[in-house]
């Protein structure tokens, strides 16, 4: 028996490729209907949207030779859209037909009471009792998983029974209860991402795979009882590693780190000349040890790439790849996520670029700069066109798929003078800016280029934009904190929870692990990130972690 893995071609289909060569099964690629006659174990890593998927399939001849591979009775695994097909259809895209396998719908999650996309580390509740020894599937009550999904299967045997039928596992979010895998007979599938799930991950991968190559896979349908599982809230906050990117004076790529986005080094040589790009490490090495020291998702961003860089060109490309191979958690980059043009003139629309990031292991991209000049377009002609980075590529790979990074300063104003634009967002916050400043009210402006040129949009207008235009996340960056070590920028980060339903990420000025606990404690933000005391070993992911369970906050421990 061989290992196929179904590539629909849109998607990260690399990351699954990636941990399957860590676990040392070999496998072959399912691009052409005709592969479909050799496949006896399937995987299908689906990502982006539902209709996506779909059209992908039958553009390439593969749905029908897919559903008559599942009817086949051989084994099948279908992860997050992989999975989704299987249904007769999905609020995501009601006039596109599912599988229909599994007769019933995907809906929307309520985001009243949390944010959606549902993106994150959640637990998994077995409904199947113990006695088979294949009935968990690898799947531990005391793990968690990697979700990243707005649609799901709700899982309530009185109102949706079939899907409860199906239920082999099921995990809650906010006030819902939704089904994270299926199984029944050849088929198993999951929500989350076993391939950017950690260990627990490639465990749930492994058990699969070894039963199925051994030809172990059950034929007939599941018994079960459903029933209601105990609530158990096991979303946990996110603990994100950022590493900036660009090339020192000597032409190598390198992690560097700044103050306040100056990253290089104050002690220049000369009277006015710069100093040199600071040095904090080999992206590559870096990534590979943040994520062993556990955290839950890394990000890349190329911060030089105001300056034009071809496709063919880009850096960060070669650098995803390699990181791809090594980490087992979710990867986001960004840096030049734009429409480009090669030196032959040749147009790289932005959703190209993107895709090739996704190619070689990418999950998300994160869109600055151009999320601004997209907003002001929005705010121009008073309705969205489809043609922003952030639609084309929302569109194609799903709003999860794309992040928006907001560079925004402080500008301080005398208040009872000021009369300008965006007097609502006045922020009379706690009076710990500049000496200078002190006294003052301020505004959060946003900039684009690396900080290097501010432009009349407002923290708060650019991510309401973002999500309207179809981000799936905000990474909120603060440029007067960034480096500072004085904690995360807490007015900040209410003011954008509070404009959004879309997950958000904290950014900017971590200097203990105090200040996670309290951004934690003090707004209700998803996840935080940090750079600086990471890079330089003053503290360790496992000692966040540590702090905010200590402070009773769900975190995931490897
Ligand atoms: O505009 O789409 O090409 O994206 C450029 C990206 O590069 C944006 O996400 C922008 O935030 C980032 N960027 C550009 N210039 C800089 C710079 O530092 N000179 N870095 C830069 C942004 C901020 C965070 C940093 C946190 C945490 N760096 O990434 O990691 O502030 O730092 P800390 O924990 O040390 O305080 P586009």
């Amino acid at each position: 028996m061989t290992l196929f893995l179904l590539d629909h071609g849109a998607g990260n289909v690399q990351s699954l490729a990636n941990s399957i060569k860590r676990l040392g099964y070999p496998f072959s690629w399912i691009t052409i209907p005709e592969d479909f006659q050799k496949a006896t174990v399937l995987i299908f890593p689906g990502q982006g949207a539902f209709h996506t998927a779909i059209e992908c399939l039958t553009a390439r001849g593969l749905l029908h030779p897919l559903l008559d591979y599942v009817n086949s009775g051989k084994p099948y695994f279908g992860i997050c859209i992989g999975m989704q097909v299987l249904f007769a259809s999905s609020a995501e895209s009601p006039s596109v037909r599912g599988l229909g396998i599994i007769p019933c719908d995907i809906v929307r999650f309520d985001d009243t009471d949390k944010a959606v996309p549902h993106m994150g580390w959640n637990t998994a509740e077995c409904l199947d009792p113990p006695s088979d020894p294949r009935s968990t599937e690898g799947l531990s009550a005391t793990s968690h998983y990697y979700f990243v999904h707005s649609y799901c299967a709700i899982y309530d045997p009185e109102r949706n029974p079939v899907a409860a039928e199906w239920a082999h596992s099921v995990t809650q979010y906010g006030n819902e209860v939704f089904v994270s895998t299926v199984r029944q007979g050849n088929v198993f599938g999951a929500q989350f991402h076993p391939e950017k799930s950690g260990p627990a991950g490639l465990a749930i991968l492994d058990a699969w795979i070894k039963q199925s190559l051994a030809g172990r896979v059950s034929t007939t349908a599941a018994t079960r009882v459903p029933r209601l599982p105990k609530p158990v809230d096991g979303f946990t906050k996110r603990i994100i590693a950022c590493m900036d990117v660009r090339a020192n004076d000597e032409g190598d790529l390198v992690v560097t780190k700044g103050d306040q986005y100056d990253v290089r080094e104050k002690t220049a040589p000369k009277v006015n000349a710069a100093g040199a790009v600071r040095n904090l490490g080999k992206p590559v090495a870096l990534a590979s040890k943040y994520f062993e020291s556990g955290a839950d998702e890394l990000c890349l961003l190329n911060i030089t790439s105001f300056r034009n860089s071809p496709l063919h060109d880009q850096p960060m490309l070669a650098v995803v790849r390699a990181a791809a191979e090594h980490v087992f958690v979710p990867l986001t980059i960004g840096g030049g996520i734009k429409d480009t043009v090669d030196p032959d003139g040749t147009k790289r629309p932005a959703v190209e670029v993107a895709g090739a990031y996704f190619r070689v292991g990418a999950d998300k991209v994160s869109i600055g700069s151009e999320a601004v000049y997209a907003v002001e377009k929005l705010r121009a002609a008073g309705s969205v066109d489809g043609t922003s980075a952030i639609e084309t590529i929302s569109k194609m790979y799903g709003r999860q798929a794309v992040v928006v990074s907001i560079d925004p300063r402080r500008v301080y104003v005398d208040p009872s003078t000021y009369d300008g634009p965006y007097k609502d967002e006045l922020v009379y916050g706690k009076d710990d800016g500049p000496m200078a400043e002190r006294g003052k009210a301020w505004l959060y402006q946003c900039t684009v280029s690396g900080g290097r040129e501010t432009r009349l949009v407002s923290a708060v207008e650019l991510a309401k934009g973002a999500q309207t235009l179809g981000a799936g996340e905000i990474l909120l960056n603060s440029i007067d904190r960034d480096g500072t070590g004085l904690g995360f920028d807490h007015d900040l980060v209410r003011m954008i929870k509070s404009a959004v339903t879309i997950p958000v990420v904290a950014s900017s000025g971590a200097g203990t692990t105090k200040h996670f606990v309290d951004i934690f404690r003090e707004t209700n933000v998803e996840s935080a990130l940090a750079a600086g005391i990471f890079h330089r070993d003053e503290v360790s992911i496992r000692d966040v972690k540590a702090a905010l369970q200590r402070e009773g906050f769900n975190t995931r421990v490897i």
